[in-house]
């Protein structure tokens, strides 16, 4: 599907970021032009991409560097931020128990107006509140046959009267009816057929202006593409539009005109369809939303979490001056491999860290955590002197330990090479600096895990 392209896309871009030997501005500037291209291919709207990547160029560069991330991290979290900003704000549907919210649906013919209002009455019965579906369709031959089915599914009431012309009168009585049955949520579907969508928009108007909506929520088909924008400017010309339902991302999605139509209309996306099913709806979280499309997982928790590592590690000065000399012994290699277990099981790490969760085999990572345990046995079979002075290993004392350990000599060995890559590691880090993702990936990648390249198969 267009959206996962897209996500390839603008992940490919910050991997390439991330790679790349030096931040500089050539290599900013880069990213924003490989960021719009993969935009535009998503059939966002031109002068919205070129406001958001010369906000993102601008920020890239002219932003200064928060303390303890470094210059690619900090790109990486702009794209991520500008991105999710672009979507809006989270914005989720809150009902109050007890009290009736009405819900207006607009849209136009066959953007998944009635499918959607299924959809969200199923979602918030099973929440424990109480909805009701009004059927305010008078064009659509079999409407409210459609809706009753769709009703009866999912056991939820429906109000409508097949015979009817007024859908103005129909909306009206229906949400009457409904508030006096305390219903909770009341959707009022609506047409979407008109021979003229100046009337289908008065209609519109006219329905708000009856029944007084809490919200009105826009039904948009996600596969449209640009059009979506002109028709959410359409129809929040005629009514208040509140918020954003886009249906059909399962499909052959062009996500780009979507996202478009919320700029558009500086109204939410609230929810997300994706099927055809009663269950495939989803509540939009622009943050979540993003990082699953750039395929990074989750870099804030990421982020966090080194954090609160380095602040439980409490370095004393006197450790942290050995550091930044890098006088690091393996007795630290040894506490930061505590630390680093203390985040969690490596796989788990390794899916937070962008560009390597994604890319890195599953077999690899079991591989990686068995070799971190074995290092750890490696380290209790060395003796004080030698952990605070690896110098000293010598081809005995390597045959000892290996024994020891139950490792074999050239476990041990590696283990000594890794030592030395952490040394740098942690010297970056007592700057100051702070971990570099891509070090830290790296490491996994190249030495823990294995020589090879994961991408590049086996
Ligand atoms: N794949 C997929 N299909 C969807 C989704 N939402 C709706 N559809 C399909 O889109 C078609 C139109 O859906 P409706 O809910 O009838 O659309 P509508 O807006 O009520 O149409 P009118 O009443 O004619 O204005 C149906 O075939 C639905 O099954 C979705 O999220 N994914
Ligand atoms: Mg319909």
């Amino acid at each position: 599907m267009v959206l996962e392209q897209l996500g390839r896309a603008l992940h490919g871009a910050l991997q390439k970021i991330t790679r790349a030997a030096h931040v500089d501005e050539r290599a900013v500037k880069e990213l924003a032009r490989e960021i719009q291209r993969a935009l535009l291919q998503a059939d966002v709207n031109v002068e919205l991409v070129l406001n958001l990547t010369k906000r993102i160029e601008k920020r890239a560069l002219e932003e200064k560097l928060p303390p303890g991330m470094s210059r690619k991290e900090h790109v990486i979290k702009i794209v991520y931020e500008e991105l999710s900003a672009f979507l809006g704000k989270p914005a989720p549907l809150q009902l109050e128990a007890g009290r009736s919210k009405v819900l207006l649906m607009v849209g136009l013919q066959g953007s998944g107006k009635t499918t959607s209002v299924a959809k969200l009455a199923a979602h918030f019965k099973k929440r424990g509140y109480k909805p009701a579906i009004v059927c305010a369709d008078t064009y659509r031959p079999g409407a409210y046959e459609q809706l009753s089915q769709l009703g009866r599914q999912i056991g939820v009431e429906v109000f409508g009267d097949p015979n009817s012309s007024d859908p103005i009168n129909l909306a009206k009585e229906g949400v009457k009816n409904f508030k006096k049955e305390r219903a909770e949520l009341i959707i009022v579907d609506t047409a979407g057929r008109h021979r003229r969508e100046e009337a289908l928009m008065k209609e519109m108007q006219e329905i708000a202006k009856a029944i007084g909506p809490d919200e009105i929520m826009l039904v948009i088909d996600g596969t449209i593409g640009q059009q979506a924008k002109e028709q959410a400017a359409a129809f929040k010309q005629a009514t208040p539009i509140g918020s954003i339902l886009v249906t059909k991302l399962d499909g052959t999605a062009k996500g780009g005109g979507a996202l478009s139509a919320v700029a558009a209309t500086g109204a939410p996306i609230k929810f997300i369809g994706v099927g055809e099913h009663i269950e495939d709806l989803e509540p939009f979280v622009p943050e979540k939303f993003v990082a699953r499309l750039l395929g990074m997982g989750d870099l804030e928790t990421l982020l966090q979490k080194i954090e609160e590592v380095a602040k439980e590690e409490k370095l004393k000065p006197a450790d942290m001056k050995a550091m930044m000399t890098g006088k690091i012994t393996l007795r630290d290699v040894y506490d930061q491999l505590e630390a680093l277990s203390k985040m969690g099981p490596l796989r788990k790490i390794m899916q937070m860290i962008p560009g390597v969760g994604v890319s890195l085999p599953e077999e690899q990572l079991r591989v990686g955590e068995e070799k971190l345990k074995k290092f750890k046995y490696i380290m209790q079979s060395m003796t004080p002197q030698e952990l605070d002075d690896p110098k000293i290993m010598n081809a005995s004392r390597i045959r000892r330990v290996a024994r020891g350990s139950g490792t074999t000599e050239a476990e041990v060995r590696e283990l000594l090479k890794q030592y030395e890559m952490m040394k740098r590691f942690i010297k970056s880090f007592a700057k100051g600096r702070g971990p570099k993702l891509g070090q830290l990936g790296k490491m996994f990648r190249g030495g823990i895990g294995g020589e090879r390249d994961p991408r590049k198969g086996s």
